[in-house]
């Protein structure tokens, strides 16, 4: 028992996306979307990132993301199951193939539409607050094959009428809106991020920037609207965050280190900030980038800034100054120096619950608006018994100590944080492998990478667990 407190009403719960645990891919008239096609194995990392041009469905792969853990047709029972835990939020995405099936249509569809108001009443009748994310990995095909995704400048206008389709239906329902999951993935995995694909001797850069410029726009025009049909919306924006350290105290490092976590908040800096910083116009100058950018543009990127600052967060990250210096950790979209102080997951993510502390208040200090801690776990192997269960206290572990260094930044260093979701509060597919494998959940699901198993759920060690932390409102961890 502590006496340090949690705010009350602090929103502690977990947080999903449409892709990783719906399955259905084609049911309820439904459209094809970039993260259907992504297999799981080897090819996987190619296809997100842009480099091998993938837009169908082959006999060689294994798609997880066709059934995944069929979460359309049972989330009344998985919501209960979060409701049992105390959840006072969950955090969930739209899929956007669900409402615009090809994106580029006038009228949306309405089963799409219905199934979403269907799961928010689901919430609401356990007074879980509903925290939608308005697009996570996800856009329809169409948009891709005619449009070229995120470079067009067409996407302003198809994701404005998805905004507005669903801020009308859903006034009332749902009040805490983030508009693009992990925006700065766009620069890692941009298929996955932002459907696009690159052609030989494309400037990748150009379209990564010019397609990043399109979402922010965005994201500005869906704050705007988001204000206006209601005003108790609360717009944030979401971040794959995670501080990066110098690798040793030579300036150079320190340097570097810096000029890394500038390329992240450069998002951040334009959402919460409302205008491009003035390092990022010198890189376009150097670089070459010529980027189309209207007036229009920048009033709305002034106009409508963000209510709070949302991030994800599962690892700190190391930079060096020093070309000598090269040794990289495994198994992560975003390539970081080993850091010989912590450990590492099974997946070579390395476990640093001090970093998140560090984390909170670098942002906290950079933009001072409420922060939202929207994804933190750890992904493992677990190994159940008979009945489904699972001793995790490798997880409990982990999440304990961030939960500690979050307290703590809020108690001592006086942060303003409004919630916290962990990824994956029931097992579902992983975004980097396509993995069911790589478990984050307190709920196990019976499947495995090759989509065998009953989909049966049980509880873990870490179920009880998180529901005390909950009832305690994180004073019994
Ligand atoms: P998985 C990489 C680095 C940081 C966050 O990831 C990332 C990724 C993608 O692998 O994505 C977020 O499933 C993302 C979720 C994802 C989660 O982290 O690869 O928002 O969709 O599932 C965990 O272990």
């Amino acid at each position: 028992m502590s006496d340090k407190q949690f705010p009350e009403g602090f929103l502690f719960g977990g947080a999903t996306a449409a892709n990783q645990l719906e399955g259905a891919y084609n049911e309820g008239g439904r459209g094809l979307a970039n993260v259907d096609v992504s297999p799981v194995g080897e090819d996987r990392i190619k296809i997100i990132t842009g480099q091998l041009k993938h837009f169908d469905f082959d006999d060689e792969h294994f798609y997880p993301a066709k059934e995944a853990i069929d979460f359309y047709h049972r989330y009344k029972e998985d919501i209960a199951l979060f409701a049992e835990m105390g959840f006072k939020t969950f955090r969930m995405s739209i899929g956007w193939s669900r409402i615009f099936p090809k994106g580029d249509e006038l009228e949306p569809n309405e089963e799409g539409l219905a199934f979403y108001e269907d799961v928010f009443k689901e919430c609401r009748k356990y007074d879980i607050e509903p925290l939608v994310t308005i697009t996570h990995f996800d856009i329809p095909m169409h948009l891709v094959t005619e449009y070229g995704g995120w470079r067009n400048r067409k996407m302003l206008e198809f994701y404005e009428r998805l905004c507005r389709t669903l801020f009308t239906r859903y006034k009332g329902l749902v009040n805490y809106w983030l508009t693009f999951n992990e925006i700065n993935m766009i620069l890692h995995a941009p298929f996955m991020g932002a459907g696009l694909y690159f052609e030989e001797g494309e400037n990748e850069t150009q379209v990564k920037y010019q397609a990043a410029h399109h979402e922010l726009v965005a994201s500005a025009i869906a704050t705007k609207l988001a204000h206006e049909i209601d005003p108790e919306n609360k717009v944030g924006c979401m971040l794959a965050a995670g501080q990066y350290y110098p690798n040793t105290a030579h300036p150079r490092d320190y340097w570097a280190a810096m000029q890394e976590d500038r390329e992240n908040y450069f998002f951040i800096d334009v959402q919460a900030r409302g205008y491009y910083p003035n390092y990022a116009k010198k890189k376009w100058e150097r670089e070459g980038i010529e980027l189309d950018i209207t007036e229009e543009d920048l009033a709305l990127l002034r106009d409508y800034t963000v209510d709070f600052v949302s991030f994800s967060y599962y690892s700190s990250r190391v930079a060096s100054g020093d070309p000598e210096v090269t040794e990289k950790t495994a198994g992560n979209i975003f390539a970081s120096l080993k850091n010989p102080y912590l450990d590492a997951s099974e997946w070579g993510w390395q476990i640093d619950p001090l970093g998140l502390r560090i984390t909170l208040n670098a942002i906290w200090d950079r933009y001072q608006k409420p922060m939202f801690i929207v994804e933190n776990g750890l992904g493992a192997v677990d190994t159940p018994d008979e009945n489904g269960y699972v001793e995790d206290d490798y997880r409990i572990d982990y999440l304990r100590q961030h939960i500690k260094t979050m307290r703590d930044a809020i108690t001592e260093d006086g942060v303003e944080l409004l919630g916290y979701t962990t990824w994956g509060p029931i097992d579902l597919v992983s975004a980097g492998t396509g993995e069911m494998k790589k478990r984050y959940g307190f709920i196990y699901v019976d499947r495995d990478n090759a989509g065998k198993g009953t989909l049966k759920r049980s509880k873990k060690k870490s179920f009880d667990w998180y529901k005390k932390v909950i009832a305690t409102n994180g004073a019994e961890l």
